[in-house]
């Protein structure tokens, strides 16, 4: 590693120690070379199947495990809300489209739809429609001028593999990697970015450990475990699939994507719980791919073994890999794809039941209460803590090279959004650092979101678009909000524009 980045890390250091709470701009933070972004950094937006297409029923398209949550729960998603029409782009992906290009957007992140893709589940039947529909966007964008990153799974799998077990059944892993397959052969030619999983993290735990999402099921301290187990598996084989079938024809890439938190200890005394929250939350899924040795980190694999048996159970609720797997899935990415939205302040002590992957770590995570808020509540604007998290995976894996491929910030509906546009604007200056004083490799980043869309539990309730959608209007019409003029000048500019 070079010794600029080493030198950023301890200047870092320093002003995370010293910048806890304060919001006070630092020196380097305006300096005009500091506001630039490298020539061809790639500006883009994203957005997910579920959260803007609707069309849940139609063109030959199978049930998913979101529909059947909010179909059968309506009491766990606010105000009944559901993905039915959700911002309709399904029909209307043209304008979604055209408003990327008056943006200036170079990039576009979206996800398919596994079950419009296999509505039975299975390689048995492909959905030509459901396979036109992507070619559509993706002949739409590229005609544009505009990149598709492709996103082969954001959470809403064929609600009959679900029945069979879903990430909590082994074959999943194969299941995947049939879909992977077809993902890969039929877009290949045009798609030079994927994406494999969208934040297995949250996948896992919100939905096999406190199963506030889909597919709902509530088994802590195993089913989250169980789930990432066969989550990386899964990635994997799609990664193996791509690099033995596809890559010497297509040339494109094949990344890993993880949701992180900033684990920022709350003073010098937290330092190592701050780290076991760094292993816990994010080791987990990027220890097994990015670094020497594979596998889980040993510090996890310890603690959960401790806690298993200090709890009775015959062995550790964390499952074992056998050396095939660990070699099998070290090594499976490309590159780093990044999602980031919020920071945590660690001290040691316990939170989450017992048992769970959260109790587990042996760490208590606070908000401070200095943190400016959103509409969501888990999401506290921490600009510094992007540019600590981001040194912090460029130092654990090795400086892979990274996109961003999700941040920003939610309201509650307005065409005025001059905090999203704080947001951005500090959350960019903090990337920016973390590029030209650290020395960290990232190469694009991906606003969330492109429209306000089904925010999965809050509904249509907390808006992250920095496109209006008005969900009173059947025609489902967009409005720029002022944060999109603010992005069309950045892009133009290459440039953060500070006023
Ligand atoms: C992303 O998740 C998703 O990829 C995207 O689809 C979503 O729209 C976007 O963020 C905004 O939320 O309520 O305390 O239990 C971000 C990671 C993981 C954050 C689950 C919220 C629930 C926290 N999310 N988490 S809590």
């Amino acid at each position: 590693m070079s010794a600029t980045f080493s030198l950023g890390i301890s200047i870092l250091l320093l002003l995370v120690a010293f910048s806890s709470s304060t919001s006070g701009k630092d020196d380097v933070v305006d300096e005009e070379k500091h506001l630039r972004f490298p020539p061809n950094f790639v500006f883009g937006a994203a957005t997910a199947a579920y959260q803007i297409e609707g069309a849940w029923n139609v063109s030959g398209k199978g049930e998913s495990t979101w529909d059947r949550l909010v179909h059968e729960h309506p009491d766990r998603i606010y105000n009944g809300d559901t993905g039915d029409v959700a911002a309709n782009s399904y029909y209307q992906y043209k304008e979604d489209v055209a408003i990327l290009k008056k943006l200036g957007f170079k990039s576009y992140r979206f996800s398919i739809s596994w079950p419009r893709i296999l509505p039975t589940g299975f390689a048995n039947k492909i959905n030509a429609e459901g396979i036109q529909y992507y070619h559509n966007l993706i002949d739409e964008l590229k005609d544009n001028g505009i990149e598709p990153m492709l996103t082969l799974y954001h959470w809403d799998h064929p609600q009959v593999l679900e029945d069979m077990g879903g990430w909590l059944n082994d074959e999943m892993v194969y299941w995947f990697g049939d879909y992977a397959s077809i993902i890969f052969r039929e877009y290949g030619s045009k798609v030079k970015k994927f994406v494999t999983i969208n934040e297995p993290k949250a996948i896992c735990k919100n939905g096999y450990s406190l199963g506030i999402h889909a597919p709902g099921k509530r088994l802590s301290g195993l089913g989250e475990y169980m789930c990432i187990h066969n989550v990386l598996k899964s990635h994997a084989v799609a990664y193996r699939i791509y690099d033995s079938e596809f890559r010497s024809k297509f040339h494109g890439e094949v990344g890993v994507l993880v949701d992180v938190m900033a684990y920022m200890p709350e003073n010098f005394e937290f330092d190592a719980a701050a780290e076991t929250a760094f292993q816990f939350n994010i080791g987990w899924t990027m220890h097994p791919i990015f670094s020497k040795e594979g596998d889980y980190p040993p510090a996890m694999k310890q603690l959960v073994a401790n806690r298993s048996k200090a709890e009775g159970f015959v062995k550790s609720r964390l499952p074992v890999f056998d050396e095939y797997w660990v070699n099998f899935i070290r090594g499976s990415a490309d590159f780093l794809a990044v999602n980031h939205y919020t920071s945590r302040l660690v001290v040691s002590g316990t939170m989450g039941q017992i048992p769970s992957h959260e109790h587990d770590q042996g760490v208590r995570e606070i908000i401070d209460s200095f943190w400016k808020s959103s509409a969501s509540n888990w999401l506290k604007v921490v600009p510094v803590g992007f540019r600590y998290i981001l040194v912090q995976l460029a130092k654990n894996y090795g400086n892979p090279p990274m996109y961003i491929t999700e941040n920003g910030v939610s309201d509650l509906g307005t065409l005025n959004d001059d905090d999203r546009i704080y947001y951005y604007r500090e959350y960019l200056k903090q990337m920016l650092i973390a590029i030209y004083e650290d020395g960290v490799d990232i190469r694009g980043y991906y606003l969330w979101s492109l429209l306000d869309n089904f925010e999965w539990n809050a509904g249509y309730r907390e808006r992250f678009g920095i496109v209006f959608v008005d969900y009173e209007d059947p025609n489902r019409q967009r409005m720029l909000k002022k944060s999109a003029s603010w992005w069309q000048q950045v892009i133009a500019a290459g440039k953060i524009e500070t006023n």
